[in-house]
């Protein structure tokens, strides 16, 4: 197989890429925001305002996610890493990158299946899949554990970290993700005009400036391998 380890891969993933492994998407039809109002669960103030039901929507999540495993689009960008430096950016808040065996992925929005406390160290520790009584523990110092996630209005500190990987890549992928969430869509932004783009995805192009993007439009998990396949770096 042909390898080039100097050519720089970022691929910014979204829950498109986990739709065939059974977990939600949000703002698909169906999608978890037709279930849930985003301010009821997936905001600081929700977490203050209401603790069991932000605690019983993230439990729900991590039951699913013990119930799903990773799915050809996850495997296609581990055998991708056989032909080129790979680094994933993802927004995704479930562990199957790395269980398919991704070996560099970082965690825009954090994880599932962590909780840090709500002091001011904010320590993190790493619970599983399995569901937690959040409210009634708590770290050394007493403090609350939360879901290691961040809401919306909270900052994306691993923003600093992600955008090198773009700003030093060959090539960006996009897969799964409508990118209107920001700061991770500004990384799609960053890398359109300098660097080849190409997008997985079954919806329209969101991104403007689209005649620099390649889009594969349909599911990750069928057009992806293939493209791996193919791909010589
Ligand atoms: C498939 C497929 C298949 C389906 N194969 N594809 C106005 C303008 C701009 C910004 C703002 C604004 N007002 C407010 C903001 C900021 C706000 C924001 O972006 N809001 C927009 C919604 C307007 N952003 C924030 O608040 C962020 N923080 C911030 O800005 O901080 C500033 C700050 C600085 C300093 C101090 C303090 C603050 C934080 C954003 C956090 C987002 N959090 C969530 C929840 C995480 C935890 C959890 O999972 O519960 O992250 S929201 C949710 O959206 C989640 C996702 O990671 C994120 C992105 O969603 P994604 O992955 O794109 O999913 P979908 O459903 O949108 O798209 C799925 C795609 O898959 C679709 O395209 C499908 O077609 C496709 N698909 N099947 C391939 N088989």
């Amino acid at each position: 197989m042909m390898q080039n380890r100097d050519m720089n891969i970022a691929v910014l993933t979204g829950a498109g890429v986990s739709a065939a492994s059974g977990l939600s998407t949000f703002r698909d039809t169906g999608g978890l925001w037709e279930q849930y109002r985003v301010e009821d669960v997936a905001t600081p103030e929700a977490w203050l305002r209401n603790p069991e039901r932000v605690t019983e929507f993230y439990n729900k999540r991590r039951e699913q996610l013990e119930h799903a495993a990773p799915n050809a689009a996850h495997r296609a960008l581990v055998e991708l890493e056989s032909k080129a430096a790979v680094h994933i950016i993802t927004q995704n808040v479930d562990d199957l990158h790395q269980r398919a065996g991704s070996a560099r992925v970082l965690h825009l929005h954090g994880e599932l299946t962590w909780v840090r406390c709500c002091g001011p160290e904010q320590v993190r520790r790493y619970w599983g899949t399995r569901p937690v009584d959040l409210l009634s523990q708590g770290c050394a110092n007493g403090h609350p554990w939360r879901p290691d996630v961040v809401w919306f209005g909270e900052e994306v500190p691993r923003m600093d970290e992600a955008y090198p990987l773009v700003e030093t890549a060959d090539l960006l992928l996009v897969v799964g993700t409508s990118l209107q969430v920001y700061p991770a869509a500004q990384l799609a932004y960053a890398a359109l005009g300098r660097i080849p783009v190409h997008v997985f995805d079954p919806a329209p192009l969101s991104i403007s400036g689209r005649n620099l993007v390649e889009h594969h439009r349909g599911p990750a998990d069928e057009l992806l391998p293939c493209w791996v396949e193919t791909f010589v770096p």
